[in-house]
């Protein structure tokens, strides 16, 4: 089986005007797309071909780079656009709120940490918020690495995550990475965040 890209479960204008409709396009058709079928190609004859992702990412240091590569894309963009919606920002509610405030104090300063995460990585990559346990940590990997990888510094099941690759928001906000990541805070969709931290 091998694996598939998933359909936006909202359309590609959905979240204007915070991420314009022709970089998810391009995204979602164009660079997630190319990920998900290099994986296919890169696990084929592998004999690891019908293992989960999960599976694979967590022993992510014994498979070729491409692996490393293509799968860490395949699953990283399957997370953005789930914890991404359209209808305007809505702050963490419940469990989920409690436990941002455990481990950062407030949602204020969690924010501003992940925002930190997310405009000191040096080059492509992402910013996480991960799960740990019963509590929350914040990190951000190079590349398409991420916290379910055995290789990871922080490691964990990442709730939100945002794509600080030039490509996730060049077209739109060119060089001014901390307006796209400001940005980025009105179209979480906590919900989905609450469903994964909940697990
Ligand atoms: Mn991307």
């Amino acid at each position: 089986m091998a694996f598939e890209l998933k359909n936006l479960s909202y359309k590609f204008g959905a979240l204007e005007p915070y991420i314009d409709a022709q970089t998810m396009e391009i995204h979602h058709g164009k660079h997630h797309a190319a990920y998900t079928n290099n994986l296919n190609a890169a696990i084929q004859g592998s004999g690891i071909e019908n293992k989960s992702i999960e599976e694979i990412l967590s022993n992510i240091s014994t498979h070729p780079v491409a692996v490393r590569n293509n799968g860490g894309g395949f699953y990283n963009h399957n997370l953005f656009w789930e914890v991404m919606a359209p209808g305007g920002a809505k702050q963490p509610e419940g469990d989920l709120s409690k436990a941002i405030v455990a481990s950062f104090g407030s949602y204020q300063n969690f924010k501003e940490a992940f925002t930190k995460a997310a405009l000191t990585r040096f080059g492509s990559g992402w910013a996480w918020l991960v799960k740990q346990g019963d509590g929350l940590a914040i990190s951000s990997t190079p590349n398409q690495d991420n916290p379910l990888m055995d290789l990871a510094e922080v490691k964990g099941t990442p709730v939100l995550g945002v794509d600080v690759w030039e490509h996730a928001y060049y077209l739109k906000y060119q060089n001014r990475r901390p307006d796209y990541v400001e940005a980025f805070f009105n179209v979480v969709n906590w919900d989905e965040v609450a469903r994964r931290f909940k697990g």
